[in-house]
């Protein structure tokens, strides 16, 4: 060969050894790859899609926002322009709303010529994103250019969730996170299908939600130095909080805010100290201990301050639920509690919202349907049984399997112990349906990964925490019942690791994964 023909073959076939080389050689991705399991796929070997220059996305108006979203993720590693268009008679990924599919589900079929998404509803095309996402090498994570082949694996995917709830929960009044760190957990969280974000917004120690009628809750209790150990402080703005809820919604997220009463409400009493029995401010508290704050159940001043907060929440809040904690309230007796839901859980009616609490509060007659965050870990309670048979719904929270703040292992820096260790296939092996024995499957609504955070001072404490454990509750939350299988979760687990690291997302290297 002539020197110049040997430069030119060269030239032609340099790209593609690069792209095949590098720190991680991967391996072709199937169809099936994809975290949460999804419901059905069949594969094509001979359908393969190939994302290159020319490659359009083609949607209607109605699927328009999530095709930008699509288009949004893809072109920072792929370098293309990726056109949004109408209509296409080129290379394209089609997507469109058609009836039939249930709510969030879609289809996803590829083919050599065309990637088609189908949905009944915009969410079930945003899952379906997701899902594209993660059939594209490790590489689409960049935000750099990337030479190499954007290979679609070919064949159809039919996808829906088991759950109508997947939810996450964030606590920032132990330790107060910013918005943008709520944003940055939203954006990792919503990767796999999680629908709902849960903020615990005031406890014992902070208060962190702007109310209008009762300013000195965030003056006071948000102030500089009312995290746990006297760090940060800060709240959240009646401006950030509307951004978070359209933030998230944008990702198919619904936020549920918390106030957490008649118990955890030192911070409260510190800025208004008529909400407590004696008229005497407590002292501020940063330190962990829990069940020694209680709401005047006797008082008209507390449900005048119960009222005002609801309604400031719920008008700033689309969503169906209000979360009003009811937890551990050792210092409120028997009697009391049930005085106190008694006329607080039809004020979260009366505003438009579903009550929603941590299960204790179905012990209320009020409860009615109310929903019910099961944090317990206990295979029969009797009292939950009840207020289910008296038409209450329930959000799966066992602490020993959900409890992102709970430390992996004894050598986990920070977290908590108190529920004991739990490590990813702790998190993963356990069925939503069948924990609780004498509650039906029918009154289970979903799951949920609460993330406490006395410990968690900064994101990348957050981060450390939650992943992989979050995925593990997404897969309950999302995949169906037949597909639970740790081995494949594992694997699957395993291989996602190289994207967590692409997007620099500081995850835990559990030693139960072989991390790629
Ligand atoms: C229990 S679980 C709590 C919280 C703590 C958490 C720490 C529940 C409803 N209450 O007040 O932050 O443990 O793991």
């Amino acid at each position: 060969m002539r020197p110049l023909r040997l430069a030119v073959a060269l030239l032609l076939v340099l790209p593609l050894v690069t792209a095949s080389a590098g720190p991680h050689p991967t391996r072709p991705i199937a169809l099936t790859d994809v975290l949460p399991a999804v419901a059905e796929a069949a594969p094509d070997p001979g359908g393969d899609f190939r994302i290159t220059a020319d490659t359009e996305i083609s949607a209607t108006e109605s699927a328009l926002a999530v095709a930008g979203q699509l288009a949004e993720a893809l072109r920072p590693a792929t370098g293309f322009d990726l056109r949004l268009v109408r209509a296409s008679r080129g290379p394209v990924i089609d997507l469109a709303l058609e009836p039939g599919h249930p709510d969030e589900g879609y289809r996803l079929e590829v083919r050599q010529d065309r990637v088609e998404l189908r949905a009944t509803y915009p969410a079930g095309l945003f899952f379906g994103v997701q899902t594209l996402r993660q059939l594209l090498p490790p590489e689409i994570e960049s935000d750099t250019v990337q030479r190499r082949r954007w290979t679609v694996p070919g064949g159809r995917i039919h996808d829906r969730p088991r759950y109508a709830y997947r939810g996450a929960m964030l606590d920032l009044a132990r330790h107060f996170h910013t918005a943008a760190e709520v944003r940055a957990y939203i954006d990792q969280i919503s990767r796999f299908k999680i629908n709902y974000l849960h903020l615990h917004l005031s406890d014992d120690q902070g208060w962190r939600i702007r109310i209008d009628s009762w300013p000195r809750l965030t003056e006071v209790g948000g102030a500089p130095g009312t995290g746990v150990g006297g760090d940060g402080g800060g709240f959240l703005t009646k401006d950030d909080y509307r951004e978070l809820v359209r933030y998230a919604a944008e990702r198919y997220i619904t936020v549920i805010p918390e106030i957490d009463m008649p118990g955890h409400v030192n911070a409260a009493q510190v800025a208004y100290p008529e909400l407590a029995c004696d008229g005497v401010a407590p002292r501020p508290r940063t330190d962990m201990r829990v069940g020694y704050s209680s709401l005047c159940v006797r008082e008209e001043t507390t449900y005048r301050f119960v009222e005002d907060v609801i309604r400031e929440l719920a008008e700033m809040t689309p969503g169906p639920y209000l979360h009003v904690g009811g937890d551990e309230t050792f210092a409120t007796p028997h009697g009391s509690y049930l005085a106190f839901q008694r006329r607080v859980l039809p004020l979260v009616r009366k505003h438009g919202k579903i009550p929603y609490g941590w299960h204790e509060i179905g012990q209320s007659p009020a409860a009615g349907d109310a929903l019910l965050q099961f944090w317990g870990r206990e295979r029969d309670n009797p009292m939950v049984n009840t207020a289910v048979a008296a038409g209450a719904k329930l959000v799966m929270s066992p602490a020993n399997r959900t409890y992102l703040d709970m430390k992996y292992d004894s050598l986990t820096p920070g977290g908590l112990d108190w529920a004991g260790a739990i490590e990813v296939r702790t998190a993963y092996d356990w069925d939503p349906d069948g924990l609780l024995a004498d509650v039906p499957a029918t009154a289970i609504l979903g799951v949920e990964a609460p993330l406490w955070s006395e410990t968690l001072r900064d994101y990348a404490d957050i981060e450390f925490l939650a992943f992989p454990r979050l995925v593990a509750i997404a897969e309950l939350g999302w995949s169906p019942a037949r597909s639970h299988d740790w081995e494949s979760f594992r694997a699957r687990l395993g291989t996602y690791g190289s994207r967590w690291v692409r997007q620099d997302v500081g995850f835990h290297r559990s030693p139960q994964i072989r991390w790629s």
